[in-house]
């Protein structure tokens, strides 16, 4: 299989937390390549690219409001089957019911804020992936 690359963000909440490093760590140390990383404040027609699958969604305005809160970080990452890989590292959605040991398992918080506030994105398919690269790393 060809070496893969997926999109991660560290979303406003892992950044605001100072939980880029500790991240960043665990992707390093699951054996996957930092290629290109910044730091940078998206705007709402990045965001609405970004996010156009969940359009019209009730989730929709929040998450927006919620990615556009402070700073992002944006790495391209890659490595063998790290889409896939990625995913696992950072749990399911939900941090309340993310497995212990995963990224939102371990840090996502319980004390009553929004399923949005779940400190990292990964894209899903290899279509997501390329999609997303371009449109963070254009
Ligand atoms: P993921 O980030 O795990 O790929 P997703 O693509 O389905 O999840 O949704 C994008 C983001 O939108 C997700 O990280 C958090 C938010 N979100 C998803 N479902 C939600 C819901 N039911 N309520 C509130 N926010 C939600
Ligand atoms: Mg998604």
């Amino acid at each position: 299989t060809p070496i893969e690359e997926t999109l991660v963000l560290v979303k406003p909440d892992g950044v605001a937390r100072n939980l880029t490093g500790e991240i960043l760590r665990r992707i390093e140390a699951k054996g996957y390549s930092l290629v290109d990383l910044k730091l940078l404040q998206a705007d709402r027609e990045l965001l609405a690219e970004h996010y156009a699958e969940h359009e019209g969604k009730p989730f929709y305005e929040p998450l927006i409001e919620f990615m556009e809160s402070g700073p992002i970080v944006a790495m391209r990452v890659a490595g063998n089957r790290v889409i896939e890989g990625f995913r696992v590292l950072a749990g399911t959605t939900d941090p309340t019911t993310a497995a212990p040991g995963s990224i939102r398992g371990d840090f996502g918080r319980d004390w009553g804020l929004s399923v949005q506030q779940n400190l990292v994105h990964g894209s899903d398919s290899p279509e997501s992936a390329a999609r997303e690269l371009a449109l963070w790393f254009s």
